[in-house]
């Protein structure tokens, strides 16, 4: 087999923010901590940096997250390059600022010998017009986007088969992921990387975190996969009264961990109706950071229906005409249209999203 030369390192969805959990603010550094890690890769391997949005949490980032992401980008002594996300897109990207990193909108680089074309991320109605316009002959598109084929479900921006390379690197998924699809104008096949984020920023999100080298092996271009240190994490799952005994044993016989720094995070997963689970969380001996994570095991819905209302031909129709929120009608409506059996699915959705905003 032909040997891997690699190209360059890419990751997306940095989030450079100094706290990641709104609820949580003594969980400090995460973000900064994943850049610093993948700059110095860059600059012993000695590869060129390409970042696939979402590089700042916000469009106004702080001044810290500004600060830490050049410093982090000059240790590299490597060029970085960057496409610009849904988070923190705006006219003048924050991370050329101080010409730390190069915008490749729009702009086709060569690194090795592959051809790289950079897409900021494109409001829905605009991906299309975009997508039309990457040259012949690019070997990889760098994007940040909600896609069809890797979402599968909800609101999604555009599909992967209408880009025009053989390769699409794209951030926006979270989640890290390998896929292909065919594309539409040449019936040949596109390979779809997704890397995931660089550190947990969400419950439910898998905490194994990674950078990816891109090269070039034979004629193929190719990946290799790098993980990079995050925080410690485990998930505990507590359902009865008698568990959240046996946690309190097994945490009271820890040793505590005393930089704050390096304190692992422990998502409690609970029933939502189990009593003593939040006031022992704040009473914790172990100094590790808590993520407080509720389920409910049971949920009983009940609608009254007004007979008098009529031009209704269903549940969903009646709930319609009730004077609801916007929100509730949403949830109501989310929830009258799932499968009894994945209820559950449904409203851990709703919860994460409520967590999210
Ligand atoms: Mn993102």
């Amino acid at each position: 087999m032909a040997a891997f030369k690699p190209a360059f390192a890419f990751v997306a969805d940095v989030h450079l923010r100094p706290r990641t959990w709104v609820r949580y603010p003594e969980i400090r550094g995460d973000a900064f901590r994943s850049l610093q890690q993948v700059c110095s890769y860059c600059r012993v391997s000695q590869l060129p940096l390409v970042l696939g949005g979402d590089v700042f949490d916000s469009r106004r980032p702080d001044s810290e997250s500004v600060r830490v992401f050049n410093d982090a980008v000059a240790t590299c002594r490597q060029p970085v390059y960057f496409v610009q996300g849904n988070h923190d897109n705006v006219s003048v990207p924050w991370p050329a600022v101080t010409d730390a990193a190069t915008s490749i909108h729009s702009k086709v680089i060569t690194l090795g010998d592959i051809r790289v074309y950079g897409l900021d991320w494109q409001p829905r109605g605009s991906l299309a017009t975009a997508l039309e316009s990457i040259p012949e002959g690019i070997d990889v598109v760098v994007a940040h986007q909600a896609w069809e084929e890797l979402q599968g479900i909800g609101s999604v921006d555009g599909s992967v088969s209408d880009v025009h390379a053989d390769v699409l690197l794209t951030g926006d998924y979270h989640k890290q992921l390998e896929l292909t699809a065919v594309r539409r104008d040449t019936g040949t096949p596109i390979r779809v990387l997704s890397p995931g984020s660089t550190h947990l920023c969400r419950l439910g999100e898998d905490p194994r975190k990674y950078l990816f080298v891109v090269g070039r092996q034979g004629t193929e271009v190719q990946w290799q996969k790098v993980p990079l240190e995050t925080r410690e994490y485990s998930r505990i799952r507590v359902e009865s009264a008698e568990a959240l005994e046996q946690l309190k044993d097994a945490v009271a016989a820890y040793p505590p961990y005393e930089n704050p720094d390096a304190r692992p995070v422990i998502q409690l997963r609970y029933e939502a109706s189990l009593p003593g689970v939040v006031d022992y969380v704040q009473t914790v001996p172990l100094q590790a950071h808590w993520l407080l994570d509720a389920y409910y095991a049971a949920v009983e819905v009940e609608i009254a229906v007004d007979p008098a209302m009529d031009g209704f031909d269903s549940l969903c129709g009646a709930v319609s005409q009730m004077p609801l929120d916007a929100r509730t009608q949403d949830i109501v409506q989310r929830l009258l249209q799932t499968p009894t059996g994945q209820l559950a699915e449904t409203l851990q959705d709703l919860y994460t999203t409520f967590m999210a905003e």
